[in-house]
């Protein structure tokens, strides 16, 4: 049945994501940026969770599984062996996620895929449908459920949807590589607020849509016919206060002290990331052998720690790069080891938050060089880290959505490996002073746009009115949260 909805009082939030993952200790190490950032927005209203519980059924029966946990009341699902692999493994982790990730040449295009992501999208919408009550706002997250908000509009809901999309939306030229990109990039149309990390992805979408249904671009809302959405920027953030919470704990000063001792006065550069090929982890090991025959005074006094938990194991191009990378670190490491130095410590774990404080803040170079990424949280955590009187130095990509926040890192491009090198002995030679002022000019960034910036800049788009988002003259401020340097 439509609701259509009333101003009478806050209205409830129903956040819906492909896994939702609660904090639950142990599994923290290999939770994503999202699951950081929902669960903190989540507990500050009284929202529901809805989304896979990650496990398999023999069949599917849409039977939902109420639970609380840490706080945040959880609704889930599980799906069926088919449906993991079609929708999840297939549509979304081999088709969706290279091509937005800019990489045509590992895009699988599959029938069974596309058909498997329509089929757990229109489950999504069945299940959850009766849940929502008239004036609940909804929030949906990410690349796996694009298309939802058409299946809720074509079952007569009328509530406020809104779309945050975590990873880079692309050009359009890509884009239309992908069989059926008009109705996927058309179905986003019909939410009332899209979400992006930076004005880059914001742009490509509008780039599209403007092209392709000729769309209407007033303010920052498109107009299709009778239907508005707002196009927002709204780069996520950390929960800073808690996160920078972790200097008190034991873990992190266990971590850092651990690691300040095996490093015996050698300087530590830290990589952290989900192994994933969008990470650029290759090219940086190759920057970081390039640095090593640069130059030979640093043999012995660096040493690169990169940790990288394996990801989505089920896909053959994750096992590639898995393989890819043990193979070229066990190649710098017999090339330049000595009998007391190893020049690449790879640790294929997951860390707990405070044990990963630890280590970011025991690292003189933090280097977070994806070739793509929507934002990068690990660039934050870094910063956030350091000791504001004696800060490590954040090496950053140019093509993670968070350069465009953090333009006092130190920028390079992943793809050139000596720019890469030569970014990283910059980093290691900055003085205490640079060191300071880059740091406290990001940490000023980081605190301002954190977490909770990001829930409630996102909320209160999602909540007004249509019309009166079309009077906005905000671009100017929204711009300026995206970093204020394009
Ligand atoms: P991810 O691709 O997962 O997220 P990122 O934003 O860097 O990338 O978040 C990773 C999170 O996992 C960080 O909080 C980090 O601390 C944690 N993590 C990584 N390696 C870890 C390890 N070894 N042990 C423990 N924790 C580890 C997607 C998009 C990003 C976007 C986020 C949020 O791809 O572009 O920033 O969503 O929107």
């Amino acid at each position: 049945m439509p609701h259509t909805q009333t101003q009478a009082h806050t209205p409830r939030l129903i956040a819906v994501s492909n896994r939702v993952q609660v904090e639950t200790g142990v599994d923290n190490a290999n939770r994503g940026g999202l699951a950081v950032a929902l669960a903190a927005a989540l507990r500050q209203s009284n929202g529901i969770w809805f989304g896979w519980s990650g496990k398999q059924t023999g069949e599917f029966t849409g039977q939902i599984a109420f639970q609380r946990a840490d706080g945040v009341a959880t609704a889930t699902i599980d799906l069926e062996a088919q449906d993991i692999e079609e929708y999840y493994n297939g549509f979304a982790n081999r088709t969706l996620w290279p091509l937005f990730h800019y990489r045509l040449d590992l895009t699988e295009i599959a029938r069974d895929f596309a058909g498997g992501y329509a089929r757990v999208n229109e489950r999504f919408a069945d299940t959850f449908s009766p849940l929502i009550a008239p004036d609940d706002l909804i929030w949906v997250h990410d690349y796996h459920l694009m298309p939802l908000g058409s299946h809720l509009r074509k079952r007569g809901f009328e509530n406020r949807i809104g779309f945050f999309l975590h990873i880079p939306w692309p050009p359009p030229s890509l884009l239309m590589s992908l069989p059926g990109h008009r109705e996927l990039a058309r179905g986003m149309l019909d939410y009332d607020v899209i979400g992006f990390q930076s004005e880059e992805w914001r742009q490509a979408f509008i780039d599209y849509a403007t092209v392709q249904f000729e769309a209407t671009l007033e303010g920052e809302t498109l107009r299709l016919g009778e239907r508005l959405t707002r196009l927002l920027v709204c780069p996520i953030g950390l929960d800073v206060a808690d996160f920078a919470g972790a200097v008190h704990s034991i873990a992190a000063r266990q971590a850092e002290t651990r690691l300040v001792v095996s490093a015996v006065g050698r300087d530590m550069i830290v990589g952290v990331d989900r192994l994933d090929y969008s990470k650029g982890l290759a090219e940086r090991f190759a920057a970081y052998e390039l640095l090593l025959a640069d130059h030979p005074e640093l043999h012995e006094k660096v040493s690169l720690l990169q940790i990288a938990p394996p990801s989505r194991g089920d896909v053959a191009s994750y096992r590639q790069i898995r393989e890819e990378l043990d193979a070229l670190s066990g190649r710098i490491n017999g090339a330049y080891s000595s009998i007391d130095w190893v020049p690449i410590r790879y640790v294929n774990q997951g860390y707990s938050r405070d044990e990963l404080f630890g280590i970011y803040r025991a690292a003189r170079v933090g280097l977070v060089t994806p070739l793509r990424d929507g934002m990068n949280l690990v660039a934050k955590e870094y910063v956030v880290a350091q000791d504001p009187a004696d800060p490590g130095v954040l090496v950053l990509s140019r093509f993670a959505g968070a350069a465009a926040q953090l333009p006092q890192a130190v920028l390079v491009n992943p793809h050139a490996i000596e720019d890469m090198a030569e970014g990283i002995a910059r980093a290691l030679a900055m003085p205490l002073a640079e060191r300071q002022e880059r740091h406290r000019a990001m940490l000023e960034t980081i605190t301002r746009r954190d977490v909770r910036w990001w829930s409630e800049t996102f909320m209160a788009a999602l909540a007004e009115e249509p019309e009166a988002a079309l009077a906005h003259s905000n671009v100017a401020d929204l711009r300026e949260a995206a970093g204020a340097k394009r």
